[in-house]
């Protein structure tokens, strides 16, 4: 399991660090929306960098954490729901790392899109 960092900087070790991934974990700040939208650029830069074939396919988990600042929530549920639909096999759910909430039931969830994906298309190769 690879923590990418939000930093620009780190990105350029993409192409080789991460070639061969199966899935991705994308985790923005339901408090900062600019954070969510930083989070979808960097699926898109991950995409092109490391040759993702058919990106709708490949197990994507979008995470909304700080939900224990839920009263400080400021993107909504629907939009996060409607990007998930337009990027295919991404899922979404709200967590808090903090208290150690919804943290194994994200990871679960990700673990299981991966292996579906193995189940129904054992020879499906992601990469160019
Ligand atoms: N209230 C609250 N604060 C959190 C939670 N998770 C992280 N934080 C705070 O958010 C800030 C950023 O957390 P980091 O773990 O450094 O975030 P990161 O995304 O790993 O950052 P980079 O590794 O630099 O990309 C810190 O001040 C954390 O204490 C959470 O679930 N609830
Ligand atoms: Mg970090």
């Amino acid at each position: 399991m690879w923590d990418t960092s939000g930093q620009q900087r780190f990105r350029e070790l993409a192409a080789t660090l991460y070639k061969g991934v199966e899935g991705f974990v994308m985790v923005y700040d339901i408090t900062q929306p600019s954070s969510f939208d930083a989070a979808l650029k960097i699926r898109n830069e991950l995409i092109t960098l490391i040759g993702i074939k058919e990106p709708e396919r490949f197990p994507t988990m979008i995470v909304g954490n700080k939900s224990d600042l839920h009263r400080d929530r400021r993107i909504q549920q629907d939009m996060v729901t409607q990007q998930c639909r337009l990027m295919g096999t991404a899922q979404h759910v709200d967590v808090s790392a903090m208290k150690n909430e919804g943290v194994h039931a994200a990871f679960q969830s990700i673990a299981k899109m991966i292996m579906l994906q193995v189940n129904f298309n054992p020879d499906w190769n992601y990469f160019k």
